[in-house]
Parts: structure tokens; C-alpha cells; sequence
């Protein structure tokens, strides 16, 4: 009987491991891969191999037989037995001499596109049908590691300030976040939506764990196709509890944003170098209210004011501008969102109950987050509700929160996509989104 102890998980060297080979450790060696590209210089035969966490160059010695033909062809993967030598043209400046290779899987047939091309001329559209192995290309592979270190340093900074990470249900029985962009389920004859954030639970755990967060799909029943928005994103929320104001969250923030920009910096430095990326300097970030916000750029950019209560793109890039060229800052928070655009949850601001205590983060331009303080009075919540035209019948789960107590709390949700799409100087949120759900498409 086979037993599983865990244990016997090694596999060939990776990149990494290469990389760190002393002198005496070069010959010899055995690494695995698919073949990237093949080029044929005067006889010898330049492999590049994609691994694990990169690329590597070897350099073979063809023979011309038959058997080596169908050995070297792009995408088949293989086992490479060579000596490691220093070659400063090649990535990460070494190569391996091969002496043998091993053929472990070919493709059935040929890509229907050079995935190695740097440039991969094709427009996103036919792009994101061959998405699988577009994905093999090194800059579409980078982008989606650049993801995964942003939340892997969101986490890490969350984690480290005492934040517990919770799983709550995609599956809910009423909208959060208010308006017409909810999808509908048929759930064993009852109505139900897919979730449009975690908001409800997140607040509800918070006399629970006092801080929580949740990095997670949510769901947009948007109806346009934009360049900003997705049908399904990937939601990095947030809530902490005994805040004193939504300023809290707004630090708690930047000193997330802070941390996870380092994290990459110390960690994913061969990806960023990839595609070129501008990792912005933060050492803190500007706050700017609302209303005074629009005067700014309406000011600035001589532009007319068109709509009281929500930013339009347009001014959302102008903000962004003007706050580069005064303040030299790639981020902005806009606070004081007037109550008419927020949802029901959010807290009005005492001094002025037209306006919200929430606030945007704005991060070259693009909004991507937003965040508040909420209501923790029952009473309050309540009257909200009903100002807004919601029944709070529909509620009863989440008012459990409000009616037995809860202290004051805030958080935030910031849409993954958007912010690793101002972060690379991209232009479209399906560049990075790997298998983008919009109003065309489910598949792949
Ligand atoms: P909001 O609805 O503003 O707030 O969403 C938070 C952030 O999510 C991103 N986002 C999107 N990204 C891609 N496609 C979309 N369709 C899309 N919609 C939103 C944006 C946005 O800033 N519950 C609140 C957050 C909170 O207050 O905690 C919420 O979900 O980056």
C-alpha cells in the first residue's frame, strides 16, 4: 500500500536553486522545463527553458538526428542533464551545457501563436479567447505573480496587525452595496444573489474578532463594458473595530499599501523588472475632501462642475493629475462622499449629514477603493434603511450586528485588478484579470 508521509515532495532544481549553485556544484546537474524558444545559431541549438520562476538558457550541440528534432520543438516539456556555466548574454548570466536530454510530453499541435514574442502583437479581445496559453508568455506570466505578491503582502500586513481572515458566503440572500448591479440566483426555489462584497459579514465579525479581512471574488452585474470594470473582481476588504474615526482606516490602509509595495520590491523584483514597472514612493498620502476636491480641479482645469455627487472619470484622472503635479503623489483619499451615492451602512458625518464619513482612495487617477466608517446604532441603521427605501425586514441577519451591540468600526473594500492595473501603467482591467468575466464572456 502506498503510504503519503509528506516528505518525498523534491523535484528537480529550479531556477532559484541554479542560481545559488557554488563552483564545485555546477556539473552535472539536472533541471526540468517546457521549451520556451529555440534558436539555431551556426550549428548549436540555444533552448530557452521556462521554469518554476523564470527563464534559462541552454545551449545544445545538435547532432541533427530525427530523434532530436522531436525532442526540440517549442512546448514540449523536458529533463536537461549539464554543466552550469557563466554566459553574461543569457538571462540571469549563466547557461547550461546539455549533454542529455530526456523528452517527458509533447503538445498534440503547434501554438497557434508565438507565445515568446515580447511584443505578442494581438489585440486584448483575441487575446483573452487564447488566455491559456497567452499566459505562457514571461510578461503575461509576471503580471499574475505581480498579483499574487500584492496580496501576499496585503496578507502578510494584515496578518501582522492582529487581522483575522475570514471566508464568508458568495451565496447571500440580499444585496449589499444597493442598486441594480446584483445578479439572481434561482437557489432551490427561494431568490438569492450572488455577493456584491462581504460587507454584512465582515461587519457582523466584528464583535466577533474586533478586526477582520477577507481577499475574495465578488460579483457586478455590470451591464457596459469598460475599461474599469469586471463582472467578478477580486475584493481585498477590510474591517476594524474601537476606531476613533474613518481616519483610522485610512492610515491602516496606507500603511497596507506601504508595506505590500516594499513586499514586492524585496520579493518579486525579476517580475517588476519584466514589464518595466514604477513602483510609486509612499511616505504618506494626501486627504481632500470631497466637494473640495472638484472645486480643485474645476479650478485648475477650468471644467464645469456636472454632477454634485459622485466623481465623474474624467475628474477622478484630473484629480489624480492635479495631486501629481502639487503634491507630487500617485495617491489621493477623497472623503466626505455625499450620502445620496453611498449605501445605507454608511455613517453620516454629524457635522453635516449631507456628507458621509467615507471616503475613495485614488491611485493615478483611477478609484480604487472605498471605505467608511459604518452605523452601529440599531436605531440609526434602522432610519437609515428606511430613509433609503429599503425594508429592514429584508435585513434581519445583518441588524443582529446593531441590535446586540457593536462598537464603532469602519473598513474598506479595494478591487485587486484595478489597483495591479495602475500599478503596471496598464489601460484595460482585463489585462489584469487572467480569466475576465464581462458581459461577453464566461469562458475560458
Ligand atoms: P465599492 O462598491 O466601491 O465598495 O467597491 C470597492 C472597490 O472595488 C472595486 N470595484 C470594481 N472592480 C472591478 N470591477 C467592478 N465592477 C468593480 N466595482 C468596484 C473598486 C472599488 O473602489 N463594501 C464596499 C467597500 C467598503 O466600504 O468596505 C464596496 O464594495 O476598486
Amino acid at each position: 500500500m502506498i503510504m503519503a508521509d509528506g516528505k518525498n515532495i523534491k523535484r528537480d532544481l529550479c531556477l532559484f536553486d541554479i542560481l545559488k549553485l557554488g563552483s564545485d556544484e555546477r556539473e552535472g546537474i539536472y533541471t526540468h522545463g517546457t521549451i520556451y524558444s529555440i534558436r539555431d545559431i551556426g550549428g548549436i541549438t540555444f533552448i530557452i527553458l521556462r521554469k518554476i520562476n523564470g527563464l534559462i538558457q541552454c545551449v545544445y550541440d545538435k547532432k541533427g538526428t530525427d530523434d532530436e528534432k522531436e525532442i526540440l520543438r517549442v512546448e514540449n516539456s523536458i529533463r536537461v542533464k549539464g554543466d552550469l556555466v557563466e554566459n553574461e548574454k543569457a538571462p540571469h548570466g549563466v547557461e547550461i551545457r546539455v549533454q542529455e536530454i530526456e523528452l517527458i510530453s509533447v503538445p498534440e499541435t503547434e501554438l497557434p501563436i508565438k507565445v515568446s514574442d515580447n511584443s505578442l502583437s494581438i489585440a486584448l479581445e483575441n487575446e483573452i479567447a487564447v488566455r491559456p496559453i497567452v499566459l505562457r508568455n514571461e510578461r503575461r506570466r509576471s503580471t499574475f505573480k505581480i498579483e499574487e505578491g500584492l496580496v501576499r503582502g496585503f496578507r502578510k500586513y494584515l496578518e501582522g496587525n492582529d487581522f483575522t481572515e475570514i471566508f464568508s458566503p458568495k451565496i447571500v440572500s440580499s444585496g449589499a452595496e444597493g442598486g441594480s448591479n446584483i445578479f439572481k440566483l434561482e437557489y432551490f426555489g427561494k431568490k438569492a444573489f450572488l455577493a456584491q462584497s462581504p460587507q454584512f459579514y465582515k461587519q457582523t465579525l466584528i464583535p466577533v474578532y474586533e478586526r477582520v479581512f477577507e481577499i475574495a471574488p465578488v460579483f457586478r452585474a455590470e451591464k457596459h463594458n469598460t475599461m474599469r470594470h469586471l463582472n467578478e473582481y477580486i475584493s481585498v476588504d477590510f474591517e476594524m473595530g474601537f476606531i476613533k474615526s474613518f481616519y483610522d482606516v485610512i492610515n491602516m490602509e496606507t500603511g497596507m499599501i506601504k508595506f505590500a509595495l516594499s513586499y514586492l520590491k524585496e520579493n518579486y523584483g525579476p517580475y517588476l523588472e519584466i514589464l518595466k514597472a514604477e513602483i510609486p514612493e509612499i511616505d504618506s498620502i494626501p486627504c481632500v475632501r470631497f466637494k473640495e476636491a472638484k472645486e480643485l480641479v474645476s479650478e485648475k482645469y477650468d471644467r464645469p462642475i456636472r454632477d454634485p455627487y459622485d466623481l465623474e472619470p474624467e475628474e477622478e484622472r484630473l484629480i489624480g493629475r492635479l495631486f501629481k503635479e502639487d503634491y507630487d503623489s500617485d495617491f489621493v483619499f477623497v472623503t466626505h462622499y455625499p450620502s445620496k451615492k453611498r449605501p445605507f451602512y454608511a455613517m453620516d458625518d454629524p457635522q453635516n449629514p449631507k456628507y458621509t464619513l467615507s471616503f475613495d482612495l485614488l491611485f493615478r487617477g483611477l478609484e480604487v477603493t472605498t471605505g467608511g466608517q459604518r452605523i452601529h446604532s440599531y436605531k440609526e441603521q434602522i432610519e437609515k434603511m428606511k430613509a433609503k427605501g429599503l425594508d429592514p425586514d429584508d435585513f434581519e441577519s445583518y441588524l443582529m450586528l446593531h441590535k446586540y451591540g457593536a462598537p464603532p468600526h469602519g473598513g474598506l473594500g479595494l478591487g485587486l485588478e484595478r489597483f495591479t492595473m495602475q500599478l503596471l501603467g496598464f489601460t484595460n482591467i482585463r489585462q489584469t484579470s487572467m480569466f475576465p468575466r464581462d458581459t461577453l464572456r464566461i469562458a475560458p
